[in-house]
């Protein structure tokens, strides 16, 4: 992508940061929209789709994760899904707006076999128009490069929370292992996509360390996914008190600021939000969503109320990068508008 040396930096400090989150929410939200609409279209919103390609009976301890295999969340474990079955789910995806799907795998790290069998399924993925993108826990530098050779797009790897509050969440896995990874998935060429969680019991100062780790990375993610959590029984962190709304539209107006080409999604949480915070969010320069019912294993908002959103908002799916290879592929229902500054003219 892009990036013009303006406005892309890569010397935030913390102290900065919190100082962007304690502007007076008006000044915050017009300095976030501002960035937005310097480098992307006011209304468009990218489409992406998950996939959850194996399930449950992970080995590690993330706290917030229903797929950890040491918390009984009732989820029943899936093996690795057949490949019939993916390319199937994502010509649905595709069919029904996405341009983007996501594949999930509840991994520490793939396997030689494993990986084989996750090629093929991007090849079949590209095949039906759409954008790819894999997340499958850690990789080596080979693994990356034959993702990348494989032609995927990209490679999702959150950092989650600041480095003191990753400590708290996760024991299994360092933050050094998780940049380690994310520099083998640069080094390949892919499309980095990492972000974080937020609503799960941390202060302003470690989202604020959150944001400044990803955007002091050599080069800022092409896309940063802004999760709330989505508490699950079950887990460690089932009963963590609630996030104000407005501290989640600050956090995703911040991230705009800080990484004004890269695009911000509004991602895991949403079917608890009212229409009126996920407004804020679009405001605030998110423009990007999961679409589908399903996330991994949690519920995402109906597709049916997300058309009605979108076209409410007048907000219009961005086009995808391989869409000339889907003939059939459509636009969200309901939401066929692509220009500029207007919205969905359905
Ligand atoms: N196992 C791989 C890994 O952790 O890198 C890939 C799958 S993992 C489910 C992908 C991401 O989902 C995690 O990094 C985390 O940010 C997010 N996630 C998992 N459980 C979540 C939850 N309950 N609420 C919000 N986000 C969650
Ligand atoms: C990301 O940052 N959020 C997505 C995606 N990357 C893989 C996952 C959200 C998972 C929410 C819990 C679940 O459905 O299992
Ligand atoms: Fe496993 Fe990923 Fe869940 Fe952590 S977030 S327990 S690594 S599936």
């Amino acid at each position: 992508m892009n990036q013009p040396a303006a406005d892309i930096r890569h010397d935030w400090t913390r102290d900065e940061v919190l100082g962007l989150f304690s502007l007076s929410f008006n000044d915050l939200l017009f300095r976030a929209q501002s960035a937005h609409r310097r480098h992307f279209p006011a209304n468009e919103v990218q489409i992406s789709t998950l996939l959850s390609i194996k399930t449950g009976a992970c080995p590690e301890d993330c706290k917030y994760c229903p797929q950890s295999v040491r918390y009984d969340t009732g989820l029943e474990r899936e093996a690795l899904l057949d490949l019939d079955t993916v390319r199937e789910a994502a010509r649905a995806a595709r069919d029904g707006g996405a341009t983007r799907f996501c594949m999930g795998a509840a991994w520490r790290r793939p396997k030689g076999r494993d990986l084989d069998k996750v090629i093929e399924m991007v090849h079949a993925v590209r095949e039906e128009g759409l954008e790819t993108c894999l997340t499958l826990g850690m990789l080596d530098a080979e693994q990356a490069r034959r993702l990348g050779e494989a032609g995927l797009d990209y490679y999702n790897h959150n950092l989650d929370s600041s480095p003191e509050y990753y400590r708290e969440v996760i024991t299994t896995r360092t933050y050094e292992d998780r940049l380690e990874t994310l520099g083998h998935v640069r080094e390949a060429g892919l499309k980095v996509c990492c972000g974080g969680i937020v609503g799960m019991g941390e202060t302003r100062d470690d989202r604020a360390g959150l944001l400044v780790e990803l955007a002091n990375l050599p080069e800022h993610p092409q896309s940063v996914p802004i999760n709330h959590l989505v508490r699950v029984a079950g887990t460690p962190l089932e009963d963590v008190a609630g996030l104000d709304p407005l501290e989640f539209v600050r956090t995703i107006a911040v991230a705009r600021v800080m990484m004004p080409a890269s695009v911000v999604r509004l991602s895991a949480g949403r079917t608890k939000m009212s229409d009126e915070t996920q407004a804020l969010c679009f405001l605030a320069g998110a423009n990007s969503i999961f679409y589908g019912d399903r996330l991994l294993t949690t519920d995402n908002p109906a597709a049916r109320r997300d058309r009605a959103l979108l076209e409410r908002l007048g907000l219009a799916p961005a086009p995808g990068a391989h869409a000339a290879a889907a003939p059939e592929a459509s636009p969200v229902a309901g939401c066929g508008a692509r220009s500029e500054r207007s919205g969905c003219s359905a």
